[in-house]
């Protein structure tokens, strides 16, 4: 809650290409809480340091982002969209933050671990202890409601123990905030495994639909999609292909799974999955156009930039003052 409205705060890396994964799981559902709330979205570059970057590419990358949260329909004069380092709150929470976390909580993170077995060679301590600067991100801006993809819920979870031990021991302090994780898109799965969800660090780009992908790729990547043989379009745990593809329409066109399996009722995979590829176009086509054209008009980023940085601070400052002062730092003399 801040000043008598509820909050939101999410935020994604500001690594690799941001995929259909993204933005049915996360994106999407941002644009559609704007009214309610007080919103923040935030490129976590701090978070993407955890794994080695190449440090032009992270700043473009870190810009591109920025800029297709607004081409997704995130409209920037309501939601305050933000770099993280732009932000000193974020690490100066996190510090307190990671003193009121145990060891055996960031243990279990599925996330480290999968990282670490990932990125052997560079298992640093930002990568173990990633969640606490998240809860610092979640925390500062008192959120009520974080939305996100259901791969992070054990996140979330870490996030609500530490501030509840915290106000537990100070009095109410953060906001318990709650994860939204949408009905539908919340994990979509790799076209070329459908046993993984589509990530944006997988090697193989068949596997992910990238919001840039252009109509022939889309179609393309489709028509490989690795299914079943027996040629049923039927929602099923046991066909995870097809079952994926189905939630991937349904996220794109709106139609139920029940509409879907009749619609395509005697119909084969190749019908099917041309007409998957043709909604996610359509899907697509908006943001791509938008983001060309945002992406040429240097200034207003640049002013979007400045602006929401400076009401981001002004939150977050807010916020740590208090839990400063809570823990016994000396009071600023001015
Ligand atoms: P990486 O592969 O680098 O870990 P990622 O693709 O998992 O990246 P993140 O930046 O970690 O992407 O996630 C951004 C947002 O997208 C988060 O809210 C996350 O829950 C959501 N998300 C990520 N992958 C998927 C997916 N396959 N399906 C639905 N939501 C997803
Ligand atoms: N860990 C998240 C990204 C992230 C985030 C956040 C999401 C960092 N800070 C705060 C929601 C709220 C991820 O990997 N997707």
């Amino acid at each position: 809650m801040l000043d008598g409205k509820k909050s939101i705060f999410s935020g994604m890396q500001a690594t690799g290409t941001l995929h259909i994964g993204n933005y049915l799981g996360a994106l999407k559902n941002w644009v559609e809480l704007e009214d309610e709330y007080e919103c923040f979205y935030c490129v976590v570059d701090m978070h993407s340091i955890t794994v080695r970057q190449d440090p032009a590419e992270l700043r473009k990358k870190a810009r591109a982002l920025l800029t297709l949260y607004i081409a997704a329909g995130l409209n920037p004069e309501k939601n305050c969209i933000y770099y993280q380092s732009h932000v000193s709150a974020h690490a100066e929470l996190s510090w307190i933050l990671s003193c009121y976390t145990y060891m055996g909580e960031l243990n279990r993170m599925t996330q480290f671990k999968d990282k670490s077995a990932k990125h052997s060679e560079n298992i640093n301590a930002g990568l173990y202890t990633y969640p606490v600067l998240m809860a610092a991100d979640i925390l500062l801006f008192q959120s009520d409601v974080v939305p996100v993809g259901s791969d992070q819920k054990q996140h979330l979870e870490i996030t609500r123990d530490i501030a509840e031990r915290f106000n537990g021991i100070y009095g109410d302090v953060f906001t318990i905030p709650e994860p939204y994780i949408g009905k539908v898109g919340a994990r979509i799965m790799s076209l070329q495994e459908p046993a993984k969800k589509m990530s944006k660090s997988d090697e193989n780009v068949n596997g992910s639909i990238y919001l840039m992908d252009d109509p022939d790729t889309i179609i393309r990547k489709f028509k490989r999609a690795v299914t079943d043989s027996d040629n049923e379009i039927r929602y099923s745990e046991d066909k995870p292909g097809i079952k994926n593809l189905i939630d991937i329409y349904g996220a794109a066109t709106g139609k139920s799974v029940n509409e879907t399996e009749k619609e395509f009722a005697g119909l084969g995979y190749g019908d099917f999955k041309l007409a998957v590829g043709e909604s996610v176009v359509s899907m697509l086509k908006p943001i791509q156009d938008r983001f060309a054209e945002l992406s040429k008009d240097k200034e207003y980023i640049d002013s979007i930039i400045k602006n929401n940085a400076e009401k981001a601070n002004y939150y977050a400052n807010k916020t740590l003052r208090k839990v400063q002062k809570k823990v016994g730092f000396p009071e600023r003399i001015r």
